[in-house]
């Protein structure tokens, strides 16, 4: 029996474990990334670590989510992840250069290598089959500083993919179907690896999409095989010697099969406020738009804004509508210029914004009050865009400029012969390091630069003896990290700052919960399934730690958020019965007993409530995660047993 290709990188990367769906395996990582909004808690917790320069073979560092710099805040962290980088032998990717993923496509992504990033986009890099997951802050701290990536081996599911797209279906079509299919929780302890004859037909952007977009299922990443299309993207990009030909084996046993025949793929798209939430263009053609953005690390190569480009050419967007375009890297941005795309794209009318993610993240272009916006983008959750009472939908490139002509949601069918674009047509004059600052040699003296705004996180401990705390908050499922931790224009800036963020803790659900919290010294929520999906930030266990929180029982719980509780030693229970769900209400005060006794017994924890019953609750994780717990944490633990 064959092996797959994701399988094949994991072995060859396997520090300890077996490779078997479920056991807990740890991998060695070649590459790692951060952007500034994780990455200067990331770099303040390698700094706690004492490692002199980093340990992997390359580790970059970007600026691309806060990059507003309406005051000092953003300024001083970007000073200060210049300074650590060079520090620790990190490149440093300056603001403007551009959107991580995109950039670590372009220059830096390789076949058959492992990345973890501070970013759950991180997947991005497996349209050009690298093994690439998204991670706390903290695990990339630990990776950068030689430890292994610990996760529990997942199942694979292969993506077979048939036949070829017709006109006006993309990308982006493909994964909104497998959203439609499988739903934001679908892919949790899964990788999806495509395969199929379909593959063939699909470019590294397109691939990078669809990789990209992964997130919003759940799974831990997807990836795609090196072949030659991928070959030609590296030539491209002046990294032909990188490239390796990678494949699943012929006879490849996966756990799960999931078939999407491209040609009868319709142009999808995504209504508020899921990613999962898609119908058919057609369906809900007509809506009436007030704004198009086009942009984030999902949509925004140059094969993506040239398509958008020539739909525009000599046209004028509506009067009624605000388009709003920010390329993926300066490189784009460039090589738009150079074509005479951008050109076109100015004369249409679009506002061309910074090289960044901008409003993917809600960093300005915040839609009027109930505006509708069309975006190209990876998540539509209530309140990202900055305005809680807009409606935001996800959709390809080319339904959103030519909806941005029309002034309604348009199915791109009705319009005419989609535009001709080479696959890949980047030239070796456009490619644009310039912005790139490699570190200087180890030994080099560097002074760390920390602006005012930089205070010191909040540290975990072990679990008390006995915990006895109340229900603080009770919510539903598929609560995403921008509930627990809202990321907006004016949040944004103080990621570098818990004591200031836990204010806003959960405020879009119970703007009372952190002062609830504080008077009741924290306590437990309870939650629904899917709780934490999205983002990988630190921030939405960091927050709750400095507000008392002793433990999340949920139905289920997202990968990456689960592992931020854990690292910062907040207990992920589950109900062993979901249906002792219904019993909880907030208020209800919760104790368990010997909490170290019941975790040395096994998995199952009991818990004593003040309505006088007992409730079965599970605690299920690894030994690993048991140390960490047990250790108050994970950068306790490392400090204490060092990075194994
Ligand atoms: C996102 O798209 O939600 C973000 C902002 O890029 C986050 C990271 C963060 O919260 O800083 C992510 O996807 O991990
Ligand atoms: Fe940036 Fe949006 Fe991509 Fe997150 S999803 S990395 S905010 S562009």
């Amino acid at each position: 029996m064959g092996t797959t290709l994701a399988a094949k990188i994991i072995t060859e990367h396997l520090v300890t474990g077996t490779v078997r769906a479920g056991e807990e395996i740890a991998i060695r990582i070649d590459q790692t990334l951060t952007q500034d909004s994780t990455g200067t808690m990331a770099y303040l917790q390698l700094e706690a670590m004492d490692i002199p320069q980093v340990k992997t073979k390359l580790s970059v560092a970007y600026v691309d989510h806060n990059t507003l710099q309406t005051g000092f805040e953003n300024a001083d962290d970007h000073r200060y992840i210049e300074t650590v980088a060079a520090k620790h032998g990190i490149v440093f990717s300056k603001p403007g250069n551009g959107i991580c993923h995109q950039v670590n496509l372009e220059r830096f992504s390789r076949p058959g290598w492992t990345l973890i990033g501070s970013d759950s986009h991180t997947p991005t890099a497996g349209g050009m089959g690298m093994l690439a997951i998204g991670a706390g802050g903290l695990d990339v701290a630990v990776a950068m500083a030689g430890g292994p990536y610990h996760l529990n081996m997942p199942k694979i599911c292969l993506v077979e993919l048939k036949g070829k797209l017709p006109a006006w279906s993309t990308g982006k079509d493909v994964i909104l179907k497998l959203l439609q299919m499988l739903t934001v929780k679908g892919g949790v302890g899964r990788i999806f690896e495509y395969g199929g004859e379909g593959v063939k037909n699909l470019s590294v952007p397109e691939r990078a999409t669809i990789t990209n977009m992964g997130a919003e299922l759940g799974a831990t990443t997807s990836i795609f095989p090196s072949d030659e299309i991928t070959r030609d993207f590296l030539k491209d990009q002046g990294r032909e010697s990188e490239w390796l030909p990678l494949a699943a084996d012929a006879d490849a046993e996966y756990d799960e099969v999931v078939t999407i025949n491209l040609n009868e793929l319709e142009p999808l798209i995504a209504k508020p406020h899921s990613p999962d939430n898609v119908s058919t263009v057609r369906e809900i053609a007509g809506e009436k738009l007030d704004q198009v953005a086009i942009g984030s690390c999902t949509n925004s190569s140059y094969l993506d804004l040239l398509k958008v480009a020539k739909i525009l050419d000599g046209k004028q967007v509506h009067p009624d509508v605000s388009l709003v375009i920010a390329p993926g890297s300066k490189q784009v941005l460039g090589m738009l210029a150079d074509e005479g795309a951008l050109g076109s794209l100015i004369r249409a009318g679009a506002r061309v914004l910074e090289c960044a993610c901008g409003p993917c993240i809600g960093m300005g272009q915040s839609p009027k009050t109930n505006g509708v916006s069309l975006r190209t983008f990876n998540r539509n959750f209530p309140g990202r865009s900055g305005t809680p009472s807009a409606k935001v939908y996800l959709a390809s490139p080319e339904v959103a400029a030519i909806s941005a002509l029309t002034g309604v949601i348009t199915d791109p069918r009705t319009y005419g012969q989609p535009p001709v674009v080479k696959a890949s047509s980047t030239a070796d004059t456009n490619i644009n390091n310039t912005l790139l600052i490699a570190p200087p040699a180890a030994g080099t003296n560097v002074e760390v630069v920390r602006g005012p705004n930089i205070k010191p996180f909040p540290r975990a401990t072990a679990p008390a003896a006995t915990i006895s705390a109340e229900v603080v908050l009770k919510v539903g499922d598929n609560i995403t990290t921008d509930d627990i931790m809202p990321s907006h224009a004016s949040l944004l800036p103080y990621r570098s700052n818990i004591p200031h963020l836990a204010k806003y803790s959960f405020s879009g659900i119970d703007p009372e919960f952190p002062a609830r919290c504080q008077a009741k010294s924290g306590g437990f929520i309870i939650a629904g399934e899917n709780y934490g999906q999205g983002s990988s930030r630190e921030h939405a266990a960091l927050a709750p730690l400095y507000l008392g929180i002793k433990g999340v029982v949920a139905k289920s719980f997202a990968r990456i958020h689960r592992s931020n509780l854990i690292n910062f030693g907040i207990l992920p229970l589950t109900f062993s019965n979901p249906t002792d769900y219904e019993k909880i209400v907030q208020g209800t005060e919760l104790t368990i007993d010997a909490i170290q006794d019941q975790m040395a017994a096994g998995s199952t924890i009991t818990a004593k409530t003040s309505a006088g019953t007992t409730i079965s609750l599970t605690l299920k994780i690894s030994t690993r995660e048991k140390e960490i717990i047990l250790a108050g944490g994970l950068l306790n633990l490392t400090k204490k047993k060092g990075l194994a």
